[in-house]
């Protein structure tokens, strides 16, 4: 069963004349003790939410995965899509791809990701059981990580929180074959795992990963432990193959027609690429079914919850949102309205989530140790605590990283919708992750405060200028920049409806007028961009804004009366949205007039939006350290400039 794996990623990678055999075949003994043994699944009904978690954080192992799917009788990974490893259009991509087929739980392939999505699994699993009980969500998560998952920092971050938070679900099996891509890991890593990881609360040991008693022993250890589990399962990279076994000649290339005859020849494995016997497909295929009468079981135990709460726990497993989100921001607008709220968007967003977090129970919140800034953390929000998951307020430390791939990890579990926050400018810290967000299509709910030089006297290090645009460039990444109170409660709700993409909120330090203040219950932000303020006449210019600049454009609209130019104010709270919308809307918003945009960041992307007479007024550098009343003036974002700038096109 084990070398069925091992031809399977020969066979394939040799076939796509690409991929990385090493893994799969060094690899392969572990997993099938995994699968054969501990692993709770159901081909058949893949997404059963109690399912232990399994995930291949080392990626480029994928075949291995593959092959697995493969033979449990995962019905979309047909052995016609193994023969298309890496092709176009096929189910089984270069790396692991979320959605791509059932039984790939995340997307994995920049090393380390997967590690840190693992966390968010096994906390989610947590959270969930706290709340629905142990008859209802009771699940592992296993990980498959390599030295390169423990060389790359996030390791550091996401072991460093499953250890504080004692996730001890959380069980990762390391290959531990000392080859990267370079050659022996001594060339760069000479760090102790165990001890490091020790170091951080876990339990941890080496075994022999060839060894299948061995492999069950320790797996048997690491589910009884108190503690998240590191098993360094010492490995020959390309087991069987004769010359490249333990190189790091094995590791991303095909093994070539006489290694692979050599590595059959070892393994006793004479079957032509791709054939499987029959008798070890039905063995594989009988593991496969195994999972289904324990998976019927558990439907039994949902079925005997409480119709209420049988309908609230899938409500969640399906991603419905609660009646009466609309409702409760229709009416948190409106008291924005009624108090004239003149606000920083990071308060309002704070206001919008104590409301909120009594309407959506599922909003698992959290901070990178700046919850007092980014005012992440609702009234009655309970802090999530090693033994004591029913809170729904996370402490990720200083670790946004860590943070974001754990979110990942919650929004894939399912169950919770993550948000999580810290400074706009240390998004940088966390965008490898944000990028997967949005790779995956995960609604995870980015809160990113302190978004532009308006946070003052913390200066240029924690001003972010070209960070707008860094994240305007993530495909699938929603990127919301609010205007006043109004538009972050309208902000809010679009982010917590789109539930297949990640949403960044970016929000002010400072105050900002309400300017939203007409009692329309219709929500504007929803079309992207919108005329907040039209021209007196005819439009002689149009003022493109974001967030804090939309008062200062609206004040250069003010400035430009008195002279009598007849300006318009366009807000822009979502550029991916306004982006969807039918031409015509566009067309009508942006107008033919000239256009000057203003936004307190640099240029970069601005160009789509103005047209053939343009100005824009923001940053071209990064800023300064003083009070915010000193540096708009000092950098020219001022309505001033703004009302020049128009003049000089008309
Ligand atoms: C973040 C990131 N950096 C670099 C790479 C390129 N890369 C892929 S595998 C690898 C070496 C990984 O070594 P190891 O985990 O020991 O894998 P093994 O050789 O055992 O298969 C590198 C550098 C990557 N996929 N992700």
């Amino acid at each position: 069963m084990v070398n069925a794996l091992r031809a399977l990623a020969m066979d394939a990678v040799e076939q796509a004349k690409s991929g990385h055999p090493g893994m799969p075949m060094g690899m392969a003994d572990i997993a099938a003790v995994l699968f054969t043994q501990f692993l709770r699944f159901d081909p058949l009904v893949p997404e059963w939410p109690d399912r232990d978690r399994f995930v291949v954080s080392n990626g480029h192992g994928c075949m291995l995965l593959y092959g697995l799917l493969h033979l449990t009788g995962y019905p979309d990974m047909t052995l016609d899509e193994l023969k298309r490893f890496r092709q176009l259009g096929s189910r089984t991509a270069g790396h692991p791809e979320r959605g791509h087929a059932s039984g790939i739980e995340v997307t994995t392939g920049p090393l380390g990701q997967g590690l840190g999505n693992s966390v968010g699994m096994a906390l989610a699993e947590r959270m969930l059981a706290a709340e629905f009980g142990a008859d209802i969500v009771d699940h592992h998560t296993y990980v498959l990580a390599g030295d390169g998952c423990l060389m790359e920092g996030i390791s550091h971050e996401a072991a460093s929180l499953a250890g504080h938070l004692g996730l001890n679900k959380l069980i990762v099996l390391y290959d531990d074959n000392s080859v990267s891509i370079d050659g022996p890991t001594e060339l760069a890593f000479s760090d102790d795992p165990l001890l490091r990881f020790r170091g951080y609360g876990w339990a941890a040991e080496r075994i022999d990963g060839h060894d299948h008693q061995a492999i069950a022993d320790a797996i048997r250890r690491a589910q009884k432990s108190d503690r998240p589990s590191l098993i360094a399962c010492r490995t020959i990279i390309a087991f069987g193959a004769p010359t490249k076994a333990g190189t790091a000649a094995a590791h991303g290339a095909p093994l070539g027609a006489a290694e692979i005859a050599g590595a059959r020849e070892r393994l006793g494995w004479s079957e032509p690429p791709f054939v499987i016997p029959a008798e070890i497909r039905a063995e594989w295929r009988a593991v496969g079914e195994r999972g289904a009468a324990t998976r019927r079981a558990w439907e039994g135990r949902l079925q005997s919850l409480s119709a209420e709460r049988r309908a609230e726990f899938l409500r969640r497993q399906q991603s419905e949102l609660p009646g009466g989100l609309d409702g409760a921001i229709a009416k948190l607008c409106e008291g924005f309205r009624q108090a004239n709220a003149r606000i920083a968007t990071r308060q309002a967003s704070g206001t919008v989530l104590d409301t909120l977090i009594g309407v959506v129970p599922e909003l698992a919140g959290g901070s990178a140790d700046l919850t007092p800034s980014n005012n992440t953390k609702a009234k009655d929000q309970k802090d999530v605590r090693p033994g004591d998951f029913s809170g729904r307020y996370i402490r990720y430390g200083v670790r946004e990283h860590g943070m974001a791939a754990a979110m990942n990890g919650i929004a894939a579990h399912r169950g919770l919708i993550p948000y999580g926050g810290t400074f706009l400018t240390f998004s940088d810290y966390a965008r490898p992750a944000i990028r997967l967000s949005a790779f995956m299509g995960l609604g995870v709910i980015y809160v990113m405060t302190h978004d532009s030089i308006g946070l003052g006297e913390d200066g240029p290090t924690h001003q972010p200028v070209e960070h707008l645009a860094a994240l305007r460039a993530i495909p699938g990444l929603y990127v919301y920049r609010p205007a006043d109170a109004v538009e972050t409660a309208e902000c809010w709700a679009l982010a917590l409806h789109r539930r297949d993409a990640p949403s960044l909120l970016a929000l002010t330090r400072q105050a900002l007028p309400l300017l939203r203040s007409e009692a329309a219950s219709e929500n504007r932000s929803a079309q992207g961009a919108y005329v907040l303020a039209e021209a007196n006449g005819r439009r002689e210019v149009t003022l493109l804004a974001t967030g804090s600049e939309v008062s200062i454009a609206m004040a250069a609209r003010e400035a430009l009366a008195r002279d009598g130019l007849r300006a318009a104010v366009v807000s822009m709270p979502c550029w991916e949205i306004f982006e969807k919308t039918p031409r015509e809307y566009r067309d009508a918003v942006l107008g033919s007039a000239p256009r000057v945009a203003v936004e307190a960041a640099v240029q970069f992307g601005w160009e789509r939006w103005l047209g053939p007479r343009r100005a824009f007024i923001g940053m071209t550098g990064f800023g300064a350290s003083a009070p915010v009343e000193a540096l708009y003036p000092h950098f020219g974002i001022t309505p001033e400039r703004v009302a020049e700038a128009a003049r000089s096109l008309l």
